[in-house]
Parts: structure tokens; C-alpha cells; sequence
């Protein structure tokens, strides 16, 4: 049913490190391609408007404590439940810029040393993105940005381990993009590589699932 490859949006998923970039990186991407005249929307994960998103961000402000599997699971679950209006968005001919996604979801839940294939099972069946861009930054200059809120994660040794997972994820359709580099030449570099899949989904590509 899904595979049905017409023309439809683009599901964009932009990756990284906390304070690599994504966030700005994600709202100049909306306004580009609205400027171009293309649907757009801009999502993120977790999304924190659901109550299974609510619980997520009592979470991460240490407002609750949860057992690390069950965290994993409430953020699978924040985008199974988000699933059939993405398709719907997409098919309507919207392009989905999203920041953060499953790769989000295994690089952090499996840094904290949860079993890597059980981290990725939940995630088995949802969509997967068209095109995925890391924004790649050694944790230390991610610190050094400062703005570290006091978030869960949001500490420097946990970002090693997650810049590790990461890259045991990465496969070889990923654009790496090096976060080191002043905003607009990223932004550049983002455009490029968008609109080509913006072009392509377009024409007609069927959607797939993970993983
Ligand atoms: N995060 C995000 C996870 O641990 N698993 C997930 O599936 C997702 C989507 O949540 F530290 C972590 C990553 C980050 C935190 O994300 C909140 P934002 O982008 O700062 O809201």
C-alpha cells in the first residue's frame, strides 16, 4: 500500500549531537524551500505536544525517573504514534523536514549501554527518511558552544558515547556534514543536497521501512 511510488514529499531527517546545529539548521531548511514555493513542514522527535511526549520531557527536565528500556520505548512509541499522518503528509505532496529521528533513538538509548539490535527492533516498520544529514562535530566543540541546558543528556562524557553510536549507525546513503563550518556554508550545502531529493520524490519514489 505505502509502495506505491507517485509523487509525494520528501521526509528529510537532520542528525547529530546536542548543540551541533540541527535546530537552526532544520528552520532555515523550512524557509528555503517555502520560499521555493514547496510544502514544507518542519517536525522534531521527541515531540513533546503528545502526553507520551509530555512523559518524555518530564524525563529529560529530571522531573521523573524511568528505566532506561522504557525510555526507549516511549520514544519509539512517540513516533509510531505520529506515523500515519507522516505518511499522509508525505503523500499529500508535503515535504517533511524532521529534527531527529530513530537514529536519534538508538545512538542515545544504546550510549547509555542497552543492547544496539534491541535498540533498533521497536523502530522496524516505521519510514524511512529519504535522505538523512548528520551534522558531524567532535562533542568537545558541541561543548564548547556552550548553552549545554541542564538537560539529562546534556553532559560531555555521554556525548562521546553518543558520537560512537552514531557512527556505528551511519551507512554509506548518509551526507555527513561537517558542523564545524560558519552557518551559511552548511546552509548551502543543505540546499543542494535537499532539493535534489525534494526534485526526485516529486517525479515518484515509493516510500520504505526501517530499517
Ligand atoms: N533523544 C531523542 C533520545 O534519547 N531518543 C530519541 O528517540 C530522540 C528522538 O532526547 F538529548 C534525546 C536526544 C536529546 C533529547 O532532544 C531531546 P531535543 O532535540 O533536544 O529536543
Amino acid at each position: 500500500k505505502v509502495n506505491d511510488g507517485g509523487p509525494r514529499g520528501a521526509f528529510v531527517v537532520l542528525e547529530g549531537l546536542d548543540r551541533s546545529g540541527k535546530t537552526s539548521q532544520s528552520s532555515k531548511l523550512l524557509s528555503f524551500l517555502e520560499g521555493l514555493g514547496h510544502p514544507t513542514e518542519l517536525w522534531r522527535f521527541p515531540d513533546r505536544t503528545t502526553s507520551i511526549g509530555q512523559m518524555i520531557s518530564a524525563y529529560l527536565s529530571n522531573q521523573s525517573q524511568l528505566d532506561d528500556h522504557t525510555i526507549h520505548l516511549l520514544y519509539s512509541a512517540n513516533r509510531w504514534e505520529k506515523s500515519s499522518l507522516m505518511e499522509t503528509q508525505l503523500k499529500s505532496g508535503t515535504t517533511l523536514i524532521v529534527d531527529r529521528y530513530s537514529y536519534s533513538g538508538v545512538a542515545f538509548s544504546s550510549a547509555k549501554g542497552l543492547d544496539f539490535e534491541w535498540c533498533k527492533a521497536p523502530e522496524i516498520g516505521l519510514l524511512a527518511p529519504d535522505l538523512v544529514l548528520y551534522l558531524d562535530i567532535p562533542p568537545e566543540k558541541a561543548a564548547e558552544r556552550g548553552g549545554y541546558g541542564g538537560e539529562r543528556y546534556e553532559k560531555l562524557e555521554f556525548q562521546r558515547k553518543v558520537a560512537e553510536c552514531y557512527q556505528a549507525l551511519r551507512d554509506p546513503s548518509w551526507k555527513i556534514i561537517d558542523g564545524c563550518q560558519p552557518m551559511e556554508e552548511i546552509q548551502k550545502q543543505f540546499q543542494e543536497i535537499v532539493l535534489d531529493h525534494v526534485s526526485a520524490c516529486k517525479k515518484g519514489r515509493p516510500l520504505s521501512h526501517l530499517w
